[in-house]
């Protein structure tokens, strides 16, 4: 008999069930900011002071694309490496240790966000999920951030643990493809949160605590996206995740191939962090060369996301053709629509080939400058973040719950209407977010409408835009009733012994067909490492040569940062010494 998760690993099933519900608390929390502000910025219910509005702000932010997506990672990937290999974790211990720290660390932070509400306290840290100066938040805000990062970085300790201890047994073994996930991810968050450990330890926190006067604004700033941009694969890698051995299940059939999605996950470990500053194209100082590398790298960057559409969209097909859909496109009918597990994630990767067009237009350094700043980049995000990563895992979460609390689901239609409803909110809110942003509406800003200006719409109106965002934010918001509904619901559920058993989707090709090289994991983390040292190592010298470590005025370290003029001089005077022969051609420096 197969058995449900909580059947083999009861342990495990808890701690998993614990950081879900820390998720959705998060989620629960960021919603009703989200809400608020919402109805505050498109002018329909005032309730707040617009001075409170970063305040909401940072609480939406944080909670939602901080601890909502990290708890429910970490949750589903020590799911992964579980099943995957079928074992236990290590000692449970350190694993309620990781857990623990993460729980001290963001609930330190929140208290920190939520104290800005009241002037009973002079702590507050209205700085935004983005946290670079010049904003400045109390220390406890960077303190609980430090101790959630540890968290998770042990976290990733205990998921190689694993792999390590069962490696040993079987020595001659691929490595499972959910472990293979779990396990490049996890080194791809280790490179891309060195930027923002550096960033708080030698910067941000000994700034709050006035243990140094100032910052070089610029160099945090870029120190935050060296790890604000990988942070959003971090977000997507679990839903790709799902994607690739969940979805092709519940399709009724089987992944398309193993190797492909071993090779979008070594893509994404080598691609993620080289690119970060693409969100800095209007960054003045930083030079329009290392601008156009990070452009290019975007752009390679897109091939695993491509690689993922073809790859996830013919895993269905097949599952479709299994059950007996027919045609071009006639199988489509015949995929599960009933399912709320399907229907959320199929609904999931829609938006996301939406929203990857709105990224691709993001990361062209010309076109970015149309967008940049506008309300555009906030409807991008809620369709990647806020609808490819958080609509798959509230999906997911209909399998996942029952397999970890032992109960059946409270309500399969209501889950169903659920993911429904977020679908069409989210396409009111966001594609209005993005029409705004190219009328120029700015974002992080609670009075969009300057007095005595007028945003000119080519079609429709800005009254329109503003119905349309506030109507897509409120349904956005029933659909999260109906989804605490459901977890509240299965959660006062009693045991049920017919849960379906703990499996993940079966392979067309599976690893045998993989060369060996894909798992060498030391390889990939080398060659990652080498891009990020390219393509980072000067703009930072040079950042840190203009503007000093600490800013202009005070500079505690010598900053003997003339390699950048001592290069440029060697291969300046390199190239005239070359051309000297032909100078007669006229050709001269
Ligand atoms: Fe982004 C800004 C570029 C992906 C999140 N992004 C942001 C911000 C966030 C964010 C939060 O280059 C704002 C940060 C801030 O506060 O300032 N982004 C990209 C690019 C991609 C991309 C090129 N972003 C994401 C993901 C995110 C995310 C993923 C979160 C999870 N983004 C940018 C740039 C900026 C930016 C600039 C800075 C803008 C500025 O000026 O500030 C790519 O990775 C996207 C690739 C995606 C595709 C789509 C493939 C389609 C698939 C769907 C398959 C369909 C299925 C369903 C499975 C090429 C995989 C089929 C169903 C059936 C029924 C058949
Ligand atoms: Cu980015």
């Amino acid at each position: 008999m197969s058995n449900a998760y909580i059947d083999d690993f009861p342990a495990e099933a808890k701690v998993i069930r614990t950081a879900f519900y820390s998720s959705f608390l998060a989620l629960a929390l960021g919603g009703v900011f989200g809400i608020i502000q919402t109805l505050h910025r498109t002018g329909y219910y005032r309730f707040i002071d617009s001075a409170d509005y970063y305040t909401v702000l940072t609480a939406h932010g944080v909670f939602l694309v901080i601890s909502f997506t990290i708890f429910f990672l970490v949750g589903i990937f020590t799911w992964a490496i579980t099943t995957s290999l079928d074992r236990g974790v290590e000692d449970l211990r350190f694993t309620w240790g990781w857990y623990g720290l993460m729980a001290v660390g963001i609930t330190l932070s929140g208290v920190a966000i939520l104290a800005g509400f009241t002037d009973a306290t002079d702590i507050s840290a209205s700085v935004l999920f983005t946290f670079y100066a010049p904003l400045q938040a109390h220390p406890l805000f960077y303190l609980g951030l430090v101790l959630f990062v540890v968290g998770t970085w042990l976290a990733g300790a205990d998921w190689f643990r694993s792999w390590w201890a069962w490696k040993a047994e079987n020595p001659n073994e691929r490595i499972p493809l959910p472990t293979f996930m779990v396990l490049t991810t996890t080194l791809m968050w280790y490179l891309a949160t060195l930027g923002v450990a550096a960033a708080i330890l030698l910067f941000l926190l000994p700034w709050s605590l006035g243990l140094v006067e100032t910052v070089n604004p610029l160099l945090t700033r870029t120190l935050f996206w060296f790890f604000g941009h990988p942070v959003v694969y971090f977000w997507l890698m679990p839903a790709y995740m799902m994607w690739y051995i969940m979805l092709p299940k519940v399709s009724g059939g089987k992944l398309f191939s193993d190797p492909l999605a071993r090779v979008v996950f070594v893509l994404f470990l080598i691609l993620s962090v080289p690119t970060g500053i693409h969100h800095q194209y209007l960054d003045p100082g930083i030079a329009e060369g290392f601008k156009f590398i990070a452009m290019t790298n975007t752009m390679f960057l897109l091939l695993p996301s491509l690689l993922t559409a073809f790859t996830v969209v013919a895993s269905m097909e097949h599952g479709a053709r299994q059950r007996g859909g027919e045609g071009y496109f006639g199988w489509l009918k015949a995929l599960p629509w009933r399912d709320p597990v399907f229907t959320g994630m199929a609904l999931a990767g829609l938006m996301f080939a939406a929203a990857g067009f709105s990224g691709m237009i993001n990361a062209g350094m010309n076109i970015n400058y149309l967008v940049h700043n506008t309300f555009w980049v906030v409807g991008h995000f809620h369709l990647t973040v806020g609808t490819a990563v958080a609509l798959t895992f509230m999906a997911v979460t209909y399998w996942f719950l029952p397999q970890v609390t032992g109960k059946e689901l409270w309500s399969r239609s209501v889950a169903l209407g659920q993911v429904v409803v977020w679908f069409v909110g989210m396409t009111f809110m966001s594609n209005a977010m993005h029409r705004a942003g190219l009328l120029g509406v700015p974002r992080r800003t609670a009075e969009p409408q300057y007095e005595g200006f007028e945003f000119e719409a080519a079609v429709g109106s800005m009254g329109e835009l503003q119905a349309q965002i506030a109507l897509g934010g409120i349904l956005l918001t029933v659909s999260l009733v109906l989804f605490f509904a459901n977890v509240f619901g299965t959660a006062l559920n009693g045991r049920s012994d017919e849960l379906p058993a703990n499996e993940y989707a079966g392979t067309l090709s599976g690893p045998e067909d993989a060369p060996l090289v894909l798992d060498n994991l030391k390889l990939w983390t080398a060659i990652a490492v080498v891009l990020v040292v390219f393509a980072y190592t000067f703009p930072l010298l040079s950042i840190i040569d203009r503007g000093g470590l600490f800013g202009p005025d005070i500079n505690p370290l010598p900053v003997s940062l003339e390699t950048v003029h001592l290069l440029a001089f060697a291969l300046e005077s390199h190239v005239a010494s070359a051309l000297e022969p032909v100078a007669w051609l006229g050709v001269s420096r």
